[in-house]
């Protein structure tokens, strides 16, 4: 099978490029998450790679997010390995070292809201078509506490509420109003502005940006590492349940009749 991810990594300005490249929409299955941390781990380790660029090759979307195909009629075995997936790519993200840009050329809901989430900072492609946002209540199912607190930690408690509970999807000014992206581009620019960027967050002494991400974020990230495996538990007894199994397997007929 062929890569998923792709990572271009310039030498001369220690950033690296990551391009999503898994048809039809970036959904983050257990291989692709397999392939995904094992790229940012490779990075994170290299002492000449100070910034990461996380965007998609796929046409108009960023990231679908979960790979609802891995949440349903799955094992309670195969569930929890995929969730443990999920927890790894968030920590990795959200605990990097790296300056991290989203440079989001497409819808990113859900699990893929989430990704953007976890970078320190987010362009997106101004294109009215497209949307952002923790849609997961539309599913019938529910963002769990890191996914909520990630969010909130960027747009405040009143704003993640409404979205959460209504699991709404933003379209990019929207978004841009609320705060859930940073910056909006044309489409053709949204490479070139996260270069750019890229370039004014690395004028600052890493060690000094380290500790200050680390400040901002440590809380929330301890709260997941020291409840991982109850999280585990948690995600598999929710979504192996029959009622649960039944609103995915509507949804997915409903992605499926908007198309045709
Ligand atoms: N997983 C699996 N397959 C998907 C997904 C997905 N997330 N998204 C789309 N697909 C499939 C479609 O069914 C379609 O398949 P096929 O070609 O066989 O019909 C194919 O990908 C292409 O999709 P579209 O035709 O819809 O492509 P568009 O370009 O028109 O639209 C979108 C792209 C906007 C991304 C659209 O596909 C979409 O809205 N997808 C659904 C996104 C979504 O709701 N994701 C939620 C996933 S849940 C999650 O991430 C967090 C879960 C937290 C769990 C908590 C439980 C306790």
């Amino acid at each position: 099978t062929s890569p998923k991810i792709k990572v271009d990594f310039d030498q001369s300005t220690g950033v690296a490029m990551m391009h999503m490249q898994s048809p039809p929409v970036n959904s983050l299955s257990l291989d692709f998450l397999t392939e995904f941390c094992i790229n940012v781990e490779k990075l994170e380790m290299d002492k000449s790679c100070r910034g990461l660029i996380i965007t998609s090759s796929q046409p108009k979307v960023f990231s679908a997010g979960l790979d609802i195909m891995e949440m349903y009629g799955k094992s309670p075995e195969r569930c929890g390995e995929f969730w443990k997936a999920v927890q790894e790519m968030w920590l990795k993200l959200y605990s990097s070292n790296m300056v991290t840009i989203a440079a989001i050329s497409g819808s990113s809901p859900a699990g893929g809201c989430l990704m953007s989430l976890t970078c320190d900072y987010r362009i997106m492609a101004d294109n009215p078509r497209y949307s952002i946002g923790l849609n997961e209540t539309q599913l019938g199912i529910v963002a769990p506490f890191w996914f909520k607190d990630t969010m909130k930690n960027t747009v405040g408690h009143r704003t993640t509420e409404i979205a959460l509970e209504l699991g709404l999807l933003y379209n990019p000014s929207e978004a841009l109003k609320i705060g859930l992206v940073d910056q909006l581009v044309p489409e053709d620019q949204v490479l070139t502005t996260a270069t750019q960027t890229m370039t004014k967050w690395l004028a600052i002494p890493d060690h000094a940006r380290q500790i200050t991400k680390s400040m901002m974020r440590k809380p929330t990230i301890d709260k997941l590492t020291s409840n991982r495996e109850a999280d585990i538990q948690n995600f598999v007894s929710f979504i192996t349940k029959d009622s649960i199994q039944k609103s995915l397997r509507m949804y997915l007929e409903m992605l499926k009749k908007r198309k045709s």
